[in-house]
This record gives C-alpha cells, sequence and structure tokens, in this order.
C-alpha cells in the first residue's frame, strides 16, 4: 500500500486540477486508475469485439472474426454472441436505474407514511406526477397523493398482466406508444423484463440476434420509465424540483481550513441528509478547530446536490481518487454506482475515511454505516462526526489542494426552463424556443450525457465537441459526469456563453437570460443534473415535440456520450435512440465483431425508430455528423 511504482504518464486528462494530482500521486506512490489501465494493455481483442461468450461453462468460447473458430462449442456465431451480450449490458444498466428508482420509491413510501424524516418538498411535482397518473388530485393532501403515487408504482413492480408499464403509458406520447406497440418492445413489469432477459440470454434460447436486439431496445425502454423516468419524478416529489443555482466545480472547491466531507454515488436519500447534518453540526466542527463543514460532490451524488443544494462539485468520475489524493478530504461517503473499489486503497494512504450506506455497496476495510429512509438522521450524524474526528488527523505535509475552479450554474429541470421561457412568452413559454429553431438562430440541441474513460483522455473528447456545437449555435444540455467536465470549464456559466456560443446562440442565451432576470445570457450549456435525469431531456423533447405536432424522431436534436464507461450509458443509450433520437458514442462499444449487429444499430434502426447511434472517437468529426443529422432533420420540417 502507498508503494506503488509506475512510469511516466502522458495524455491522461485536460484538467489542470487532475493533472496535479496525478503527479502527485506519482510522488507518492499511491496508484490511481490509470496505473491499472497501463497493466491492462493490451486488453483482449475478442472482449473488444464483443464475441467472447461465458454464458455456460463449456465456455469460454470466442469467435475469430478473420478467420477460425466462427461458432462456440454450442453452434452461435459472432452475431448471436454480440447481440446477446449486449442484451446483457443494457439489462446491468437498465438492473442499476431500476433499483435505483425502487430505493427512492421505497423512502418516498416510508416518508409519506410518516416513518422516515424526509419532507415532500417538491408539491408542485406531487400535483403533475398525479396527474399523469390519472390520480385525482382534489382535496387530498400532499401525504395522501404521494401515497397513492406510491402505489402506483409498487402496481408496475407487481404487475402480472401483459399491459404495458403504467408509469411509461403516463409519460409518453400517443404517438410513441403506438409507434413502440407495433414493434413489440412495450415493456410491462420491469422486473419481470429484466429476469426475461437474463432467460432469454442464457445458454439455449434465443438464437436470433434480430430478436434480441429488440429485446434490447425494450429494455432501454425498461431502464426510461422504471428508472429514469420513475427514479427522477420520485425524487423531485421527496427533495423539490431543481431551480437555477449558482456554485463552483473542480477540486478547487475543496477547503482549507473546513472538514471536507465529499459525497459519492447516485441516492438523494443518502447525499442530502449528509448535506442537511454538515450545516446542522458545523458547531462541532468549529469546536474541534476546524471553519466548518464543507460537503462537495463526486459523480451522480454531486449532481443531485448540486441541483437542489447549490453543493459544489468536486470532480467526475476520473477524478474520484484524486480527491483523495489532495490529503485534505476527511471522510469520502458512497452509496451505488460508480465508485471504485481502489477507494479504501487510496484512502489508506491518507487519513481520509470511506463509508459505505448499502447492503450492496460494501468495500472491504471501509467503514459501513448502513442507511435506511427510518435511520437517516442518525447515520448522517454518525457519518458527519466520524469526518470531524478525522479532521484532527489531518497531515498538513501531505495537503495539496489545487486551485483550479469554475464558477457553475445548475439547477436546470423542465421546470426551470419553460420559467425562463415564460419570461418572453406567458402563455406560450416554448413559443420562443421554437421560433428561435425555426428562425435558425438556433441550428438545434444536443443533450451531451454520460461518463469519462480512462480510454479518452479526462474531458477531452466532452469538451472539443461541445466547443464546436456551441460555436455553430447549437444549444447543449448536459447531465452525469460530462455535466461535471464542462462545468469546471466554464461552459455552465454566462461568461461561458460570451466565449464559446455562435453569435445567433449568444443572442438567444442574452435575451432569455435578461428576461428571466439573471442580468446577462444563460449559460449556452444547461445543468440538467443526474444520469436520472436524463428523463428531463426526455421530458423536454416530448414537450417540444408535442408543441410543433411532431415526433421527436422529427426534431433537429442528438444525443452524445462522448465517454462512456458504465453499462448505465449503454442503456440510457438505447432508451434514447428507442425515443427516435440520433446518439452519439465516443467509445467504441464491443459490438464490432458482428457486422450485423453493427450494420443494424448505426444503420437499420432508423427505419424502425427514427433513431441510431453514431460511433466517433473524434470530437470534431463527432459534432460534424450530429449537426448534418441537425440539418437534415430541419430541411425535413422545412426550416
Ligand atoms: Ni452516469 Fe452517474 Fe458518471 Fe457515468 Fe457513473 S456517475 S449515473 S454512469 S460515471 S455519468
Ligand atoms: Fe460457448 Fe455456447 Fe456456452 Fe457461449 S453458450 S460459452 S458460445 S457453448
Amino acid at each position: 500500500m502507498c508503494e506503488f511504482h509506475q512510469g511516466s504518464h502522458s495524455h491522461q486528462t485536460i484538467d489542470p486540477a487532475a493533472a496535479e494530482m496525478i503527479e502527485k500521486a506519482n510522488r507518492e506512490n499511491v496508484e490511481t486508475t490509470w496505473d491499472r489501465f497501463e497493466q491492462q494493455k493490451p486488453q483482449c481483442g475478442f472482449g473488444d469485439l464483443g464475441v467472447c461468450c461465458r454464458n455456460c461453462l463449456q465456455g469460454p468460447c470466442r469467435i475469430n472474426p478473420f478467420g477460425e473458430p466462427k461458432e462456440g462449442i454450442c453452434g452461435a456465431d459472432a452475431d448471436l454472441i454480440v447481440a446477446r451480450n449486449l442484451l446483457r449490458t443494457i439489462v446491468g444498466g437498465a438492473a442499476s436505474h431500476v433499483d435505483h428508482s425502487y430505493m427512492a420509491l421505497h423512502c418516498l413510501k416510508e416518508a409519506a407514511e410518516g416513518k422516515a424524516p424526509y419532507a415532500l418538498k417538491g408539491a408542485d411535482k406531487i400535483k403533475s406526477v398525479a396527474a399523469k397518473l390519472g390520480i385525482a388530485t382534489q382535496g387530498k393532501s400532499d401525504n395522501a397523493l404521494a401515497q397513492e403515487i406510491v402505489r402506483a408504482a409498487l402496481a408496475d413492480f407487481s404487475s402480472y398482466s401483459d399491459e404495458p408499464m403504467g408509469w411509461l403509458k403516463a409519460t409518453v406520447s400517443p404517438g410513441l406508444l403506438e409507434a413502440w406497440s407495433k414493434l413489440g418492445i412495450l415493456p410491462k413489469n420491469p422486473d419481470r423484463e429484466i429476469r426475461t432477459a437474463m432467460h432469454q440470454t442464457s445458454m439455449g434460447v434465443d438464437g436470433s440476434p434480430i430478436n434480441l436486439l429488440l429485446s434490447s431496445l425494450k429494455m432501454g425502454l425498461v431502464d426510461g420509465y422504471a428508472g429514469l423516468q420513475m427514479g427522477t419524478d420520485i425524487q423531485d416529489i421527496l427533495f423539490g424540483i431543481p431551480y437555477p443555482v449558482k456554485t463552483e466545480a473542480n477540486l478547487g472547491v475543496l477547503s482549507h481550513d473546513k472538514v471536507n466531507v465529499v459525497v459519492h454515488g447516485h441516492m438523494p436519500e443518502v447525499s442530502e441528509k449528509i448535506v442537511e447534518w454538515a450545516r446542522k453540526l458545523e458547531g462541532e466542527a468549529i469546536k474541534a478547530g476546524a471553519a466548518g463543514i464543507n460537503v462537495a460532490g463526486i459523480c451522480c451524488s454531486g449532481n443531485e446536490v448540486l441541483m437542489r443544494q447549490g453543493v459544489p462539485l468536486a470532480g467526475n468520475y476520473l477524478s474520484q481518487e484524486l480527491a483523495i489524493i489532495t490529503g485534505a478530504v476527511e471522510l469520502i461517503v458512497v452509496d451505488v454506482q460508480c465508485f471504485m473499489p481502489s477507494l479504501t486503497k487510496v484512502a489508506a494512504c491518507y487519513h481520509t475515511k470511506v463509508v459505505t450506506t448499502t447492503p450492496i455497496g460494501q468495500l472491504p476495510d471501509a467503514e459501513y454505516i448502513p442507511f435506511t429512509p427510518e435511520n437517516a438522521d442518525v447515520k448522517a450524524q454518525e457519518t458527519i462526526r466520524m469526518a470531524i474526528a478525522a479532521y484532527a488527523k489531518r497531515d498538513a505535509a501531505k495537503v495539496q489542494i489545487p486551485t483550479h475552479k469554475s464558477e457553475a450554474w445548475g439547477g436546470f429541470s423542465v421546470e426551470t426552463i419553460v420559467q425562463a421561457l415564460s419570461k418572453l412568452d406567458a402563455a406560450n413559454p416554448l413559443k420562443p424556443l421554437i421560433d428561435n429553431i425555426v428562425a435558425g438562430n438556433v441550428l438545434g440541441a444536443v443533450g451531451v450525457v454520460g461518463c469519462n474513460n480512462v480510454k479518452a483522455v479526462q474531458d477531452q473528447q466532452t469538451v472539443e465537441m461541445v466547443k464546436d456545437l456551441l460555436a455553430n449555435n447549437v444549444l447543449v444540455v448536459a447531465t452525469g459526469c460530462t455535466a461535471h467536465a464542462l462545468a469546471k470549464y466554464g461552459f455552465l456559466t454566462p461568461a461561458g456563453a460570451k466565449k464559446y456560443a455562435g453569435e445567433k446562440l449568444l443572442a438567444v442565451l442574452t435575451a432569455v437570460g435578461e428576461a428571466a432576470g439573471l442580468g446577462g445570457p444563460l449559460p449556452p450549456v444547461l445543468h440538467m443534473g443526474s444520469c436520472v435525469d436524463n428523463s428531463r431531456i426526455g421530458d423536454l423533447l416530448g414537450a417540444l415535440a408535442g408543441y410543433l405536432g411532431v415526433a421527436i424522431k422529427d426534431l433537429p436534436v442528438a444525443a452524445s456520450a462522448p465517454e462512456l464507461q458504465h453499462e448505465k450509458a449503454v442503456s440510457i443509450g438505447t432508451w434514447a435512440v428507442a425515443l427516435g433520437v440520433l446518439t452519439h458514442v465516443g467509445v467504441v462499444p464491443p459490438v464490432l465483431g458482428s457486422p450485423l449487429v453493427t450494420k443494424v444499430l448505426t444503420g437499420d434502426l432508423e427505419g424502425l425508430t427514427g433513431g441510431k447511434f453514431l460511433v466517433e472517437t473524434d470530437p470534431h468529426l463527432a459534432a460534424e455528423g450530429m449537426m448534418a443529422h441537425i440539418r437534415a432533420k430541419r430541411k425535413a420540417l422545412g426550416i
């Protein structure tokens, strides 16, 4: 531990704060994810192409794309193996999101029944969600309505019928329902779909790559509606609809004289309580000799508490170890998803405590403080007090906090965007945006989402691509770790509009920003939240399409995950293509071993849903590809 030796690294990140910490790690002999990436090289070519199968104990089998063998022991060929593996990847992503939303649902249930210390802060959302689910609202208390909403969600999870998921039906347009019904991809009970897909991909069941690809689309919808949409709706009910907040991003947000607590993972029921108790217990930190308590966020936990509490972002996925390497983090608390198992090893080189909080997300050598909705107040206090106690052990000689940080605005829910636009046209808030798209002042819009991935230089593809889009008057919305990335370089600020936006886009952002009372332009990239919050982008697309009376597939828009790593990013992308959106991926997914699957995903799919994947690792070509698509859609709309 703490005695790793590695060679020199070139080209890992464009983030100066991250680069400074990688250097510090090298000096202090602390191993990071980039070192382990080097040790993995060369990565397996069969795995890279998706042609390795381990679905039964006769294997592993692998297909040689350039010769023999062409089939696994059971006769599965490359197309089948790739299609099966892809569906299992999407199941992994969808299961993560659906379980996330189920955990939020459990929290809402306990809260609404008065058994857990969470106020239902999203009164407006209770009404809008109840309305879309067809629940009568008149004369009912928020708690009573929330309980009915919980029952509607649980009905989806316990559904025995062949009816499509209620939450999906309540959310999407009749046109989409019809299109998906024709394709036979409308999901029923989400848990059952996940089980069925695991069954379908097991040895000796489905031998049809095309059938498996259709199931992949269906699994994308499971993610989109039982994961993202349900998760966001419920989290907004519990924690409130986000409205604009100003904060800061990058490792420079860590404090020299306060107790630094980092929230990392995905569940706001944990991170919101940490923020609440950090504020309430500040006095104890001061008594312990610190200047207070500073909470900062990593990954989507960071996005959640940024969106609603203005908590600063410490860093995205690839910066998680680096935050600890500053030597200034007293405690990092994780729940589920995207935290590296290496965290405890890095933490052991410093005074940092690592706290796990869920029964399924444990790390040997971490402190396990099991959070439940009922005990969250007690456990959050315990966690904060552990952080305060750790402050005394901070070793000044090991502390080096990069100075880099940028101002960043967040909180752009659909409700916020509509509210800002309504300052220009109260009766018809979407009209000013549509008018500007029609006039060509806004060429189109791109949702830039997803992760970091060691295979790409941290943040580079995201930043380079977004620069091109903005310069060409394409409005960008962002979520997940790409929102962090863009936050670090000033894209989420009014000043960023002046720096990056094309002239026409800048004029629109200025008009909206000034009307909304911001005293300047809106940021050119609107931070719409965590990855679960991609549902907000879906809602916005649905509203725009509805306003124009066209399908989402006809809109001049695209989506991009320039640096994706997680299975969740693949399942979200699959949901996006099912919606009819051209979806760029900047890291090649393991499908190229099947010419058939590759051809369907990047071509034929368009004939089915209107969406398809664009695989492009060059950020400039990616931006060009999406803009060509946007221009074609404009032309088809006659604008
Ligand atoms: Ni999304 Fe968010 Fe980040 Fe990727 Fe992980 S934190 S849920 S999966 S790495 S964007
Ligand atoms: Fe090999 Fe077929 Fe078993 Fe896969 S399912 S490991 S291809 S025998």
